[in-house]
């Protein structure tokens, strides 16, 4: 479990490139599905009778995903009960119009990297981009709702650097609340305070003010993005494709001649923290929201009629999917990152088999798969290969997982698609056909012991273990809480780092306990690592979901994973050596009442935050944090600028 199955995909490496590949090559690896786990699906009716009576008990009828939604945005009028028969109803009847892109949405285009004007041996430089972030109505998928929008735009920009560039990104914050930008997946090494979350290294930037993320990318390139870390707003539209090339990128590009990015999200037709306070109310039983629709490239089809016409949505019947024009005998690498704020999607092309490169940030051996797996905050570069009819249109398949789901929504279509278009139009695929291949019947990620970077990494041996168990729980109040080791976390109001510097500078040995800190706020479930040690953590998953769990600042070792329950202790002296080429992430799909072995080194100075990334578990208080390099931090100073940030 501990190593890597390297032969699949070495073995398959050798015709996977070659021009003759046909659509139906046989394809040994198949994702996560090997696995037997703990069905959600086994409590779900249980589940939606008993939301269905909290709520209709309650006589509450506020909007729980279950269909029973209604806005306070007191716009009466609705098209949706009524889309005119004239207007087209789906995007395919009109191929000229549905190549309109609205002046608000990032497309395709804007998310093209071009290879061949790009200077991947550039001299380190400075890159500058201006943020300014606000809250607009838009309608990504026809129906409107206020969007967490950068630069007006939805989704955000595209930010591209090279190796060692210094990026400075300047936000506006108009919004009417605070703000936070992370950089997900960047080691931020000795800019703690440049990662952008909210309670842990910096206090929100207020509404009406501006800062400047001012960092460095060092040792590291590939698929990251970029999101709002306060509460659940990275949900309401304010993310966006982070890329860092460098010279050895050039290694891969044997396997690919064009190169985009792709994001996928679910969407909600509900502002977040519109949906909140239910999510966490006393008596909701962590039945999470479930989203209206899935978007790609910021964009899918909605059918107005799903909605009932005295909702209060305004839905607009103009709704298209994404269009990725390809030409025939060109290699496409996709940059999928899933930008959402809970689905998991199962990926897929009509007719195209994929080869994954890339798992955040890790470039990997060509990996073959039909259907990719790929949870919240995850990335995966495909290589796709363009080799089927010219003339031919292919969907394109981002399909929801709804055994993540506590129950259903009755708006939602999950098969969230896209077109691939070989003859640069929108017509409706006639010759496309979904993989035989079965779909998930349990929440899973792709098995990540599936994958071999292409780089080899050695992991040295642990100096140190820690093992931490996530549940969610029923406490005071009926309120469903979620914790780690009996802690639920709560965004704290003096950013720890701040309160680690300090008392470090102080001499203040309580920030100096080695193991679980007792320096902080009861709220605050904080692990201090000795300096320079190599630590193996066990995360155990006490829930009936599987929830991806991401650690800021660093890449982590996948030693071992699985469904079951129970880590066997006695299979640890065996791990606890130097592995050679293990995969190595930074977000990981931790299974249903399962458990995974983590190994990182511990040499980034900061206070670095584990959490969920589905962002309502996070709000459920499912974060803790790890305290590194105390020797680094006690010299200390952090910018008066991040520290203005809390006089507010
Ligand atoms: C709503 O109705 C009013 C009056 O009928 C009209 O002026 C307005 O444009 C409509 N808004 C939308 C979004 O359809
Ligand atoms: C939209 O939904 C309505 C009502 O269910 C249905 O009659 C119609 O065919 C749907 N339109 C499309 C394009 O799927
Ligand atoms: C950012 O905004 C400033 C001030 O408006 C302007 O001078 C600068 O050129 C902008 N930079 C970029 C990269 O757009
Ligand atoms: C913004 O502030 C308002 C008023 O204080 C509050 O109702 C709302 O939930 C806040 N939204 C966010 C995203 O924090
Ligand atoms: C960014 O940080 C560097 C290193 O601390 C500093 O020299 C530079 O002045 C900063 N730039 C801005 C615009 O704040
Ligand atoms: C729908 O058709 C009407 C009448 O032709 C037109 O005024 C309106 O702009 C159309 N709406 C869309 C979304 O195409
Ligand atoms: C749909 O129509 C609305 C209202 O006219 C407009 O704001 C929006 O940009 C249109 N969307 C698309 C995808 O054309
Ligand atoms: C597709 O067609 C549009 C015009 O409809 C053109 O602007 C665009 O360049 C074409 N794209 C490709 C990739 O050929
Ligand atoms: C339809 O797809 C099959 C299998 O990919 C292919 O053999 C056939 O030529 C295609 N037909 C058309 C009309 O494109
Ligand atoms: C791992 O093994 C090394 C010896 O190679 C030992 O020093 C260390 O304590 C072990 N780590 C743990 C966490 O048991
Ligand atoms: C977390 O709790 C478990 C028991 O559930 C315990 O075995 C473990 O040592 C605790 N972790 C830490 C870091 O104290
Ligand atoms: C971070 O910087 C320290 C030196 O301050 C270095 O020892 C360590 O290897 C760096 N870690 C990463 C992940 O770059
Ligand atoms: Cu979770």
């Amino acid at each position: 479990m501990a190593q890597n199955t390297s032969a699949e995909p070495k073995a398959a490496e050798e015709q996977k490139f070659a021009p003759t590949l046909g659509a139906g090559a046989a394809l040994g690896a198949k994702d996560g599905g090997v696995h037997s786990r703990a069905s959600r699906r086994t409590t779900y009716l249980a589940l939606f009778v008993v939301v269905v009576v909290v709520v209709l008990g309650l006589a509450l009828g506020l909007g729980l995903g279950l269909g029973l939604k209604h806005s306070n945005k007191g716009q009466p009028n609705s098209t949706a009960g009524s889309p005119s028969p004239s207007n087209s109803s789906s995007p395919s009847e009109d191929s000229q119009a549905s190549m309109v892109v609205p002046p608000w949405r990032s497309n395709v285009e804007d998310y093209t990297l071009d290879i061949a004007s790009w200077d991947f041996n550039a001299l380190p430089t400075t890159r500058e981009y201006n943020f300014t972030v606000s809250e607009i109505e838009l309608s990504p998928d026809g129906v409107f709702r206020p969007v967490v929008a950068i630069n007006g735009r939805f989704p955000g920009p595209l930010i591209r650097a090279n190796m060692g560039d210094r990026l400075l990104i300047h936000v506006q914050n108009n919004l009417p609340n605070g703000t936070a930008f992370h950089w997900h997946g960047l080691y931020q090494n000795g800019t703690n305070w440049m990662d952008g979350t909210s309670g842990i290294t910096q206090c929100p930037i207020p509404p009406g003010a501006s800062f400047t993320y001012n960092f460095t990318v060092e040792n590291q390139f590939g698929t990251y993005w970029y999101h709002t870390h306060y509460s659940t707003t990275n949900g309401d539209g304010p993310v966006g494709p982070l890329i860092i090339h460098s010279p050895d990128e050039l290694k891969m590009q044997k396997y690919y001649d064009v190169d985009q990015v792709v994001l996928i999200q679910d969407w909600y037709h509900d502002y977040s923290q519109a949906l909140l306070p239910d999510y966490l109310a006393s008596g909701s039983e962590n039945s999470e929201p479930v989203p209206d629709n899935g978007v790609i490239q910021g964009t899918n089809y909605f059918n107005c009629s799903a909605v009932d016409s005295d909702s209060g949505y305004v839905c607009e019947q103009n709704s298209t999917r994404a269009v990725f024009t390809v030409q025939h005998g060109k290699r496409y690498r996709y940059r999928l990152i899933n930008t959402g704020a809970f689905a998991t999607f199962e990926f897929s092309i009509d007719n195209h088999p994929l080869f994954v490169i890339e798992a955040d940030g890790t470039a990997t051996e060509p990996l073959p798969v039909h259907r990719l797996d790929i949870a919240v905050a995850q990335r995966y570069s495909i290589v796709v290969n363009a080799n089927q009819s010219a003339g031919s249109n292919y969907w394109m398949r981002a399909q929801m997982n709804t055994f993540c789901f506590g129950g259903p929504n009755p708006v939602l279509d999950p098969n969230v698609r896209a077109l691939i278009t070989y003859a640069n139009n929108t017509d409706e695929p006639t010759n496309s056909t979904d993989w035989k291949d079965a779909m998930d019947v349990q929440c899973v990620g792709l098995n990540s012991s599936l994958l071999t970077p292409f780089f080899e990494s050695e992991a040295p041996p642990a100096t140190t273990m820690y093992a931490i168990a996530a549940n969610f729980q029923i406490g005071d109040y009926a309120l469903d809480r979620a914790y780690i080791n009996g802690t639920s976390w709560v965004m704290a109001d003096v950013p720890t780092l701040n309160q680690a510097v300090a008392g470090l500078q102080a001499a203040n040995t309580s920030f100096t306990s080695s193991g679980v800190s007792s320096a902080f706020s009861a709220n605050q479930y904080i692990i201090d690592i000795p300096d320079y040690a190599v630590v193996d953590l066990l995360i155990t998953n006490y829930d009936e979901g599987a929830h991806p769990f991401h650690l800021h600042g660093h890449t982590f070792w996948v030693l071992a994973s699985s469904p079951d329950q129970y880590f066997d202790w006695s299979t640890y002296g065996g791990l606890n050596k130097t592995l050679s080429n293990v995969m190595r992430r930074d977000t990981l799909m931790i299974d249903a009442y399962g458990w995974a072995l983590l190994r990182f080194k511990a040499d980034n100075p900061g206070l670095w935050a584990l959490h969920c990334h589905i962002s309502w578990h996070m709000e459920a208080g499912l974060l803790m944090q790890f305290q590194a390099r105390n020797d680094i931090m006690r010299t200390w100073t952090i910018p008066s600028d991040v520290l203005e940030l809390c006089l507010a």
